[in-house]
């Protein structure tokens, strides 16, 4: 044993390296040599934060060198995708950690009020010149998707964008946005007079989503958007801790790896800051960014009225919000006051608002006021930031973002934890570092018109509390076809009452399946630019537009109408349309002959019969059976 320390030490000593550092770890000490010396110093930086317990299992050298070499890369990652580094975490930890300990509330010394902001009425004429602002301000944004989250709570397979937001047209999440951003787009170009640039859309990704994200992109041309327009950023796992004393955790399967866990979607600023990307935007003139998460088929529906909110207000923030059921699972949008007058307004976490409420005068917590609803709106994460203040502050903090810890202690002492646990942060906390006098605002809309995440799956959602939402994959879709239809009649056209139906034990309102393409309709004035004369859709009718310029008139539909159109095709679609169209059969999410997005909606479309068009040449044409 004695001669192995020795010849490491002559070996160190021929390296130039001084391996003092490592005496209290000796297995460290003894394969200091097999490490370049960028690695030495990522073990000294280890040993000063009190991480030796890393090496205790270590083999001697000439065992599982490789191995040692790649544990060193992994903290090499580690290091740089962290802001301030791995030292600068594992001080954080500490400080957070001891903070949980004590109990301290993050909130401490903050009392809580209900905020003033934008509440916007779909089709008014505020919301009408609002959309219209927004859709003139769309050539100067960026759009962002955060998708790194697994969704563990609504346990499908596959990566969340690739789910059909609807099965009418079998559409998934990641395509409705490209064609949104692109429908955007074009109407931002054409009221530009030509002067048009490409929407940059970056889609934030981790070790769980990437790969499959790329794939989906690639295999379908992504989606019509340009390969150069869609930048991907992978976020890193953040280490794990085992103790208050912030020791990193090893990996249960692996001696010579750190286990890791997300770190949250709070990542996408250190990331966007950290890839360029909002320098190349900055130098490139644009203003906006807007945030936004994976599975709600109906957000493009609020995009352009609240962009048009931010352009008019000048809101260096400004989030989107609904109405909010007291205990709903979102958080709460919350104006916080200091006792040393500060004040902010911020998302306060579903989990935080009763408390928080309770600790500070109102002993009933978070329950609904005479509307009905939460007096705080619900934070539907999605977020619009002005770029330039944006970035100036992103300078400051080089994207760091305000973190929590949320151990499971063991025991009421609070010095175990039942799991490790990891550092977190949430991208809606970025305004939590801003000045007071940056313009924070928020614009609340209707939540039919804005609001239907895919976030549980079918037994969770079968339990949800009567009168809340389900925020399953069938709510979600019915919520696309219930929006479509209110904003269909709120155009003009007669369209039926919807139905109750059971799908997987959640009772829901099955509307008409209508569905279009987003560059067919993305504003209110479009849509109602195309609907003239007196139409009429009933409760069991599917429509489908693909078309661009396809105008309803004097339409009655009774069935299943699928229009398709090139772009310089006019069609103008009247008469009776009366068909057997097509039906909704349930099916149990528990079995498995049929594939899973579709049961863990609980329906499947039955394809019974349809007038279906397709217009391939330019023209006018007129379809009227
Ligand atoms: N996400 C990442 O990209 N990386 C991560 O590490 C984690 C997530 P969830 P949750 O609007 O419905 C948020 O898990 O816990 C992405 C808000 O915090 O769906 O329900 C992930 O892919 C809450 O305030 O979030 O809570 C997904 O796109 C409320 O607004 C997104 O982040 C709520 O969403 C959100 O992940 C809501």
């Amino acid at each position: 044993m004695a001669s192995t320390v020795d010849s490491a030490a002559e070996q160190l000593s021929k390296l130039g390296i001084d391996g003092a550092f490592a005496d209290s770890a000796p297995n460290l000490k003894k394969n200091l040599h097999l490490l370049s010396s960028e690695q030495v110093e990522l073990a000294k930086m280890l040993m000063e934060m009190g991480q030796s317990h890393l090496f205790e299992k270590w083999a001697a050298p000439g065992v599982d060198d490789n191995e040692k070499r790649a544990f060193f890369d992994q903290v090499a990652k580690l290091n740089s995708s962290y802001p301030g580094g791995l030292k600068s975490y594992i001080k954080t930890a500490r400080e957070l950690l001891a903070d949980s300990k004590a109990g301290k509330n993050p909130f401490d010394g903050f009392t809580p009020s209900v905020p003033t902001g934008e509440v916007l009425k779909f089709g008014d004429d505020t919301f009408i010149n609002y959309e219209q602002a927004g859709v003139k301000e769309a050539k100067n944004a960026a759009f962002v998707l955060v998708a790194g989250g697994l969704g563990e709570r609504l346990g499908y397979n596959g990566i969340k964008v690739a789910l059909p937001a609807e099965t009418t047209t079998g559409t998934c999440f990641l395509q409705n946005y490209i064609e949104c951003i692109l429908a955007l787009q074009e109407s931002s170009c054409r009221l530009a007079e030509g002067k048009c640039q490409e929407i940059p859309f970056a889609i934030m990704t981790s070790d769980d989503t990437h790969s499959r994200t790329q794939e989906l992109l690639e295999s379908n041309s992504y989606f019509g958007m340009k390969p150069t327009q869609v930048k991907l950023l992978k976020q890193e796992k953040v280490a794990c801790l085992d103790d208050n004393d912030a020791r990193l955790a090893m990996d249960p399967k692996n001696k010579y790896r750190i286990q890791t866990k997300p770190h949250g979607h709070g990542d996408v600023h250190a990331l966007l800051y950290s890839s360029g990307l909002l320098k190349e935007w900055h130098d490139a003139g644009l203003k906006w960014v807007l945030f936004f998460q994976d599975t709600n088929g109906l957000l493009f529906k609020a995009i352009p009225a609240s962009l048009g909110v931010s352009a008019t207000k000048q809101y260096h923030v400004n989030s989107l919000a609904v109405p909010r059921k007291a205990k709903e699972a979102i958080g709460g949008i919350t104006r916080l006051t200091h006792a040393d007058g500060r004040s902010m307004v911020i998302n306060v976490e579903y989990n935080q608002l009763d408390p928080l409420l309770r600790a500070t005068g109102f002993p009933d917590g978070d329950v609904n006021c005479e509307t009905g609803y939460s007096p705080f709106p619900g934070n539907i994460n999605q977020l619009i930031l002005e770029l330039g203040p944006y970035m100036e502050e992103l300078k400051k903090t080089g994207g760091a973002i305000k973190e929590f810890v949320n151990p499971k202690y063991k025991d009421a002492s609070k010095t175990s934890f039942k799991s490790s646990t990891r550092l977190e942060c949430m991208m809606q906390d970025y305004p939590k570092t801003l000045p007071p006098s940056a313009k924070v605002g928020f614009t609340v809309m209707d939540t039919w018109l804005a609001y239907a995440p895919v976030k549980n799956n079918p037994e969770d959602a079968a339990k949800v509390p009567k009168g809340n939402p389900y925020h399953s994959a069938t709510s979600g879709e019915m919520a696309i076809y219930c929006a479509n239809s209110l904003i269909l009649r709120k155009a003009g056209a007669q369209v039926d009452e919807p139905v109750q139906e059971v799908f997987n034990g959640q009772e829901v309102e099955v509307w008409p399946r209508l569905t279009w393409k987003p560059k067919w309709g993305l504003t209110f004035s479009e849509i109602k630019n195309k609907v003239s004369g007196s139409c009429s859709v009933s409760q069991k009718s599917t429509m489908v537009i693909e078309g661009h310029n396809v105008i309803l008139e004097d339409l009655s539909l009774n069935g299943a109408l699928i229009i398709d159109s090139v772009d310089d095709a006019e069609v103008r679609v009247g008469g009776k349309v009366q068909n057997k169209g097509w039906t909704l059969e349930p099916v149990d999410h528990k079995d498995t002959s049929v594939p899973e997005e579709i049961r863990i909606r609980g329906f499947k479309i039955n394809k019974l019969e349809q007038l279906e068009k397709s217009y391939s040449e330019p023209g006018k044409f007129s379809l009227k059976p």
